[in-house]
């Protein structure tokens, strides 16, 4: 973790991630920064794209890897706690493309998923998405 807060109340989340979490405190429907990104509006260093998902190299890396994996068309997944049956093809297309980027970086010896759900679930942007950690120390559960 590249920076903590001395006067947070969880000291294991660092002060970039509270602004985030402070910032997106109510769960929406609204377009996010990852439509963006998708759009190309704004530039991301991106590491796999194929017609349903796009992965990208997170701005704030908790992990020497961490990508996160999104699908181009959010389609009412806001978070894990919407999803339905018509997302199990995404999900599962989510979840084998993390798989896929893994192999690419190179991640033999292993690798983190982490999906974050709701404001007590330290999500902070309402598209969901597969965060992809590699070569992780150790730091709970979550960094
Ligand atoms: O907190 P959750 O699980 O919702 O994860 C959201 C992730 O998006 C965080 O790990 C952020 O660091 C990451 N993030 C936020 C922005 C961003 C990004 N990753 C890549 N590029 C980004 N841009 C350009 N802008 C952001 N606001």
């Amino acid at each position: 973790i590249a920076s903590q807060s001395t006067s947070s109340p969880n000291p294991s989340v660092s002060s970039e991630k509270e602004a985030a979490l402070a910032a997106a405190s109510t769960p929406s429907d609204s377009p996010t920064i990852f439509d963006k990104i998708i759009n190309k509006e704004i530039p991301a260093n991106v590491v796999y794209e194929d017609e349903k998902v796009l992965a990208f190299r997170d701005i704030n890396p908790q992990a020497p890897v961490h990508i996160l994996i999104i699908p181009k068309v959010r389609d009412g997944l806001t978070r894990l706690a919407k999803a339905e049956e018509r997302h199990f093809d995404i999900l599962g297309r989510l979840l084998y493309t993390a798989k896929v980027i893994a192999k690419q970086e190179g991640l033999e010896e292993g690798f983190r998923i982490v999906i974050n759900d709701g404001p007590k679930g330290c999500q902070s942007v309402y598209h969901i998405h597969v965060h992809l950690l590699g070569d992780v120390k150790w730091s709970g559960l979550l960094a």
